[in-house]
């Protein structure tokens, strides 16, 4: 069952090592980027968490019967709606553009503002998920981040979530330099209150809005807006670490793994364009010019900048583009209208 997952037929002892088998070239291949666990790639199964997500997407299937067979009221799918586009926006303007990559600044309500829809969408604390997403976009496909996308679609998509993760995640991790979001107590207050924060945010309060203002029945409300919302924004948010790594085009930088993929940029807000991204982390757009229709998050940003709560927001040139394109790419940028106009 593990080595059918992990598309690795070898066979490892308790401790990783290497124990007997015979190893295709193409394992040899992809397990060599690891110096110090050059095997180190068991799937050590966390149950508890596969047990978690298996429940979850059985409600979620339920959760759709509700929606598509029309037990629920519209009005209810319009909360499922507006909660969902909070829920993105913390992740994508708060954990992502703000925290992880300090594209711009933000005022305190705006952080507060955020981290409240961070936790909305329960995709870990906003420490934990800038530490994890600086380590993969400073060891992009190599053992050292935590959701290699060398290691086949479902790893990258979910399964990192449900085994131990490899070593050198945490040994190389640790170098990162995570001093600024130490020093933001919005960050720090919402690390040391998750556990609480969650069944609130994510799930009390969402499957009470419909409840008390739709007259909707609690139950369906919490499969619902509560757990089926969840799982929607999960899979958009986990379609960038797997779709936008494999399938689509690369106009900045030939050599790397992300692509740009409209499908990805529409259901997560304008995450899609992965290859700009990598290419240029810091850009709050992160994209190459501000495209609403598939860049909602940018709209936010900038929605906020007018309001005074967004500031010193960082994007590239267009000459800088253009160069790094002409050097590195692959010569589709041309090509790409919908990311080329507003
Ligand atoms: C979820 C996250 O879904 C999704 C993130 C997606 C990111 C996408 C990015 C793409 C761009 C943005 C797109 C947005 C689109 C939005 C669209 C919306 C519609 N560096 O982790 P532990 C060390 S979460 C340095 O326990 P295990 C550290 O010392 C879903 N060090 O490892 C740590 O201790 P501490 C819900 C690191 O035991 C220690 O190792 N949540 C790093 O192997 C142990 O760490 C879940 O399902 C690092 N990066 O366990 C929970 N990492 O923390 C899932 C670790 O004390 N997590 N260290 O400092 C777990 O249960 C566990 O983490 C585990 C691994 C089982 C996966
Ligand atoms: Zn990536
Ligand atoms: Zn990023």
């Amino acid at each position: 069952f593990t080595q059918i997952l992990s598309g690795v037929q070898v066979d490892y002892d308790d401790e990783g090592k290497h124990a007997a088998a015979t190893v295709p070239a193409a394992v040899v291949h992809l397990t060599t980027k690891s110096k110090t666990y050059p095997h180190w790639r068991k799937w050590r199964i966390v149950w508890r968490n596969v047990i978690a997500f298996t429940v979850m997407h059985v409600i979620a299937v339920y959760g759709f019967y509700l929606i598509f067979c029309g037990h629920v009221k519209v009005k209810t799918l319009l909360c499922m709606m507006v909660i969902s586009v909070c829920s993105a926006f913390g992740i994508t303007v708060g954990a992502h553009r703000l925290w992880a990559h300090r594209c711009y600044n933000a005022r305190l309500p705006m952080r507060v503002l955020l981290a409240v829809f961070q936790t909305l969408a329960f995709q870990n604390h906003i420490y934990e998920w800038a530490r994890d997403h600086r380590v993969h976009h400073k060891f992009t496909d190599t053992d050292a981040d935590p959701h290699n996308s060398s290691r086949g679609f479902f790893f990258s998509h979910m399964g990192w979530l449900m085994v131990r993760k490899h070593p050198d995640v945490a040994a190389k991790g640790s170098a990162v330099d995570m001093t600024d979001l130490e020093a933001d107590p919005v960050v720090m207050w919402q690390k040391k209150y998750y556990l609480w924060l969650v069944p609130i945010i994510t799930f009390l309060i969402p499957s009470l809005i419909p409840y008390w203002v739709c007259n909707e029945r609690f139950l369906y409300s919490f499969v619902v807006v509560g757990v089926t919302r969840y799982m929607l924004s999960l899979h958009f948010t986990w379609l960038v670490n797997s779709a936008a790594h494999i399938w689509g085009t690369k106009p900045y930088d030939k050599n790397i793994t992300p692509t740009e993929n409209p499908t990805v940029a529409l259901l997560a807000f304008g995450e899609g364009w992965h290859n700009y991204h990598h290419a240029f982390p810091w850009d709050y757009k992160a994209a190459e010019l501000g495209n609403y229709r598939l860049n909602l998050s940018t709209a936010f940003i900038d929605l906020c900048a007018r309001l005074g709560q967004a500031y010193n927001l960082k994007t590239a040139n267009a000459s800088l583009v253009e160069k790094r394109s002409q050097r590195t790419g692959d010569g589709t940028k041309d090509h790409n209208h919908n990311h080329r106009h507003n």
